[in-house]
């Protein structure tokens, strides 16, 4: 009895090992797959193909740094890279548009709601002192192109 009980758990010890082994293969060939694919999104460094949102003035203080979008549409539950204390909704004082080939749409809202802005690629860094802006920004959107009757940064 006691033998047979030992040969069954290491049937399953043997099995969950190979479960692991495959796990870690397919991780692999995902994390391979992501990082050729684009720049490496919450890295904490604001990398060509991104969007990037700073705590401070000059994307400093904590960055937000994001090649595609955010899944929720919603910016109060991310966090700062260099951070991660702070969350991001409502909570950053310059923004940059670092994509290939797409404009940025950002919202006051979370899910894409409220008063909308554009910023283009051209731009290049932007800070919000004196702008309505200013720690509003809760969500946003790539666009090929800025909307019309949207305001600009550009
Ligand atoms: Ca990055
Ligand atoms: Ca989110």
């Amino acid at each position: 009895m006691a033998h047979s009980i030992k040969t069954a758990s290491m049937i399953r010890g043997s099995l969950l090992t190979a479960l692991v082994s495959a796990l870690l293969v397919v991780c692999g060939l995902m994390a391979t797959t992501a990082s050729s694919a684009s720049a490496a999104s919450y890295n904490g460094a604001c990398e060509s193909g991104e969007f990037c949102m700073g705590l401070y003035y000059n994307l400093s203080g904590g960055l937000y740094d994001n090649s595609g979008s955010d899944p929720d549409n919603n910016l109060h539950n991310d966090h700062f890279v260099r951070n991660w204390a702070q969350l991001v909704g409502n909570n950053t004082w310059s923004i940059q548009n670092r994509g290939s080939t797409h404009e940025i749409l950002v919202y006051d809202g979370a899910g894409r709601t409220g008063a909308v802005a554009c910023l283009k690629r051209s731009r290049g860094l932007l800070n919000l002192d004196g702008s309505w802006w200013k720690d509003r920004i809760s969500s946003y959107k790539w666009v090929s192109s800025c909307p019309p009757g949207v305001g600009v940064w550009g």
